[in-house]
């Protein structure tokens, strides 16, 4: 009785460990899902990204892109003009940021602009989002750095 005793509790630390093991590696997931790659270079110059089968580029100006400061925003889509004109919302990576939208004017054919502001971030984080939304085909998400 007593040796099935101790297997049975030998089996439970088992299961506790490899418990623990599973709950580490989901948190080394989920610090690696929220460590996101900056994929747009702004403060070098514009960026672009596809959707569908049009190309999508933002411009921030002026440069360097800072916060506190106010900034032109600038789409430009390829292809036949859309209908909707697009806007952008600004966010931080795995963070609830409050709503900051950026409404864009459409300027030629092609060519969208608004106004807007990037704030600082009290994380000291300076990867910030501009989800770029075009209400007839989707949206695209830009990362990048912005300097405080
Ligand atoms: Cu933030």
């Amino acid at each position: 009785m007593n040796a099935r005793r101790f297997n049975f509790s030998l089996l439970g630390k088992g299961i506790f460990f490899l418990g623990l093991l599973v709950f580490s590696a989901c948190q080394t997931g989920v610090s690696l899902a929220m460590e996101v790659k900056v994929d747009c270079d702004i403060q070098s110059g514009g960026c672009q990204k596809q959707i569908n089968a049009r190309t999508v580029h933002l411009e921030i100006l002026p440069k360097p892109v800072k916060a506190m400061k106010d900034l032109t925003f600038q789409v430009k889509i390829s292809g036949d003009s859309i209908l909707e004109a697009p806007f952008i919302d600004l966010g931080m990576p795995g963070m609830k940021m409050g709503p900051n939208r950026v409404i864009l004017k459409k300027k030629d054919a092609a060519t969208y602009e608004g106004q807007g502001v990037i704030v600082r971030c009290k994380s000291g984080k300076t990867i910030w989002q501009a989800t770029v939304v075009l209400p007839e085909l989707g949206s695209v998400v830009f990362t990048f750095d912005v300097i405080y």
